[in-house]
């Protein structure tokens, strides 16, 4: 049998009791959350652009960055036609799409009603973030947890705001968004003072999470960080932090797979969290010696990930987003690579004999589930997911350079503005 062509796999992964069908159809309704930010090198689309600050920096300078909404948009309905599925789109606050020109403080739903307009006529959901970071009120690294009461409630209306538009996106089109608050908070050298700062993030979420909305349109995410240039010394809202936060409050921690310290294995806290929380959001990053947001890959690290998902059975407790941000590549073979990488992953821990090795470790008999893990290795992924593509109608293989390198030609006379 050739397992080169999609019936040769098949029968592969059927002499292991697998059946490929379900597996598709399983993959077929994971839906992964793009980062919008990506398109647009975290920049947003306010009157006053400052570059991105607080804890994220892109570098390299291809041409095509997205300086409109209208282009992020184009972008990102490239990329999704290049990925099999359907998809959401993870939204930040300073992606308003609007003629006016309003702060952080005083952002409403309106500003964000032609996004809402976009998903809908895809039949696409939304997620969306506070966007604590690039903005000068961004004091020295701290916002919810300045010293300072008017800079904090600054960030608590802008948090409130997030929140109620987030809400508001979601009942438009009538399924959850999940808002997500990450804050850069924290200070570049020893404090002396860790609990005061913590309780004044405490209480700053206290107040953003005073407002209730309904959970068949919103849900909130916090994201912990172990640390960030600049705040080398301490997180305020660090991993305890908002671990024991999330589970007091009954909201979704936002896992971002670059936050923690590089010798962590973040496969490893799904299971551990999830008796705890009802739900989780993940920022699948890739992290290079520090937080350094590099497109993910289909790597061990995204493997691990992925079959801690499917074998833990969680995948309807957990948000899949993603989150990096490289302007070296084309922008949009970034969301198409690191989506791509991350259904790739999900579909071979879909294609794997989840029973025969649980079975195994079970019974303690780890030679089994060694030999096994190594020889499942070798099976024929590849023709599944090519299957997958095909029937999608996504490109495959030297196919997905062709569709990239068409489409950046076309936008690379945008020009990097500012
Ligand atoms: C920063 C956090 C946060 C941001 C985005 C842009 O370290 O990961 O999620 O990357 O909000
Ligand atoms: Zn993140």
């Amino acid at each position: 049998m050739n397992s080169t062509t999609y019936e040769g796999a098949r029968q592969v992964f059927a002499d292991w009791g697998i059946d490929t069908e379900a597996a598709l159809a399983a993959l077929g309704v994971i839906p992964i959350s793009l980062n919008a930010w990506q398109g647009d090198d975290v920049m947003g689309f306010e009157a006053t652009k400052g570059g991105s600050t607080g804890g994220t920096q892109v570098t390299g300078n291809m041409p095509g960055r997205a300086n409109t909404p209208d282009e992020l948009r184009a972008d990102l309905d490239f990329a999704m036609a290049q990925i099999p599925g359907t998809h959401r789109v993870n939204l930040q606050a300073f992606h308003i799409d609007t003629d006016e020109a309003p702060d952080r403080d005083e952002l409403e739903y309106r500003h964000f009603s032609r996004w809402v307009d976009w998903a809908k006529a895809r039949g696409i959901g939304l997620d969306f973030n506070a966007t604590c970071f690039s903005h000068p009120k961004v004091d020295d690294m701290l916002t919810l947890a300045h010293p300072d009461k008017s800079i904090r409630d600054f960030w608590i209306e802008h948090c409130k705001r997030s929140r109620a538009i987030a809400a508001e996106i979601g009942r438009a089109l009538g399924q959850v968004t999940v808002n997500n608050i990450w804050v850069p908070d924290g200070s570049k050298d020893i404090p002396v003072d860790r609990m005061a700062a913590r309780r004044r993030l405490e209480a700053s979420l206290d107040e953003v999470f005073a407002e209730p909305h309904d959970r068949a349109y919103l849900r909130d995410a916090v994201e912990p960080k172990l640390f960030g240039i600049g705040v080398e010394a301490m997180t305020v809202g660090s991993a305890e932090f908002y671990l024991g936060y999330a589970v007091r409050k009954g909201i979704l921690l936002c896992i971002d797979t670059g936050h923690f310290h590089p010798t962590e294995i973040v496969a490893d806290k799904v299971s551990a969290v999830l008796l705890s929380l009802d739900e989780i959001m993940l920022h699948v990053s890739r992290p290079m010696r520090w937080d350094s947001d590099h497109v993910i890959l289909l790597n061990d690290d995204i493997l691990m990930l992925a079959q801690e998902l499917v074998f833990a059975g969680v995948l309807d407790r957990t948000r899949i987003g993603l989150d990096f941000f490289d302007a070296t590549i084309s922008r949009p073979a970034a969301w198409i690579i690191g989506t791509r990488a991350m259904q790739k992953a999900l579909l071979r821990a879909l294609l794997l004999p989840q029973d025969r090795l649980k079975a195994a470790e079970e019974r303690l008999d780890y030679t089994t589930r060694l030999v096994l893990t190594e020889e499942l290795k070798d099976l024929p992924f590849g023709a599944v997911w090519a299957e997958y593509c095909a029937r999608e109608e996504a490109p495959v293989g030297a196919a997905v350079l062709a569709e990239i390198d068409a489409y950046q030609a076309k936008v690379s006379n945008r020009g990097n503005t500012e």
